[in-house]
């Protein structure tokens, strides 16, 4: 079964790459699919969250990483994939995660959405969490992989010289 893995990730965190190693054991490919989204101002351009996720996640041989715009379902379809993946920390994420996956069920009947519960550890974790302790100076670096750490401090360095 081919599941899609997508969100904005900006910037991939621990515990994304919690979801996408237990996905890719579950099933025989994961496309991580970055959206490409005209109405927002990410930290990082989606060629640049597309080269974070692919560096972390090139031990995992049944991955792919790709970029994507427009509806998710679309996409899926396109590829093949009958699934889609998504986490879930709290209730709070619940109730938008129950709206989507509803939501994609009507303009896709046979792709069924699949949550993966949050490992202990990372319920707390988002990119805005990452983004905000990092734009107030905090260390991310038990947060997110080395070099997307890397890549977020020379971000905020620039930003603030
Ligand atoms: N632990 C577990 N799961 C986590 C964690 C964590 N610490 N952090 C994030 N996650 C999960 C999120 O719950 C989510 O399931 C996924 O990882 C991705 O998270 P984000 O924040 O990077 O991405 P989102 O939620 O902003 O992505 C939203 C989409 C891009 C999927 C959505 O907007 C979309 O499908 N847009 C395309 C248009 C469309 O099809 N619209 C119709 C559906 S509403």
């Amino acid at each position: 079964m081919i599941a899609i893995y997508p969100g904005s990730f900006d910037p991939v965190t621990l515990g994304h790459l919690d979801i996408i190693q237990r996905g890719s054991r579950l099933f025989a490919q994961v496309i991580v699919a970055v959206l490409r989204n005209p109405n927002k101002t990410p930290l990082f351009t989606v060629e640049r969250r597309l080269e974070q996720i692919r560096l972390c996640t090139k031990h995992l041989t049944n991955v792919e990483v790709d970029a994507f715009a427009g509806l998710t379902v679309k996409y899926a379809q396109m590829h093949g994939a009958q699934v889609l993946l998504r986490g879930l920390r709290a209730i709070s994420d619940f109730e938008v995660e129950l709206q989507m996956a509803h939501t994609n069920k009507t303009l896709s009947h046979d792709i069924e959405t699949v949550f993966l519960a949050t490992s202990n550890e990372y319920s707390f974790l988002s990119s805005s969490v990452v983004k905000e302790i990092a734009k107030f100076g905090g260390s991310v670096d038990h947060l997110v992989p080395p070099h997307v750490a890397l890549d977020i401090y020379q971000c905020y360095a620039q930003n603030h010289p």
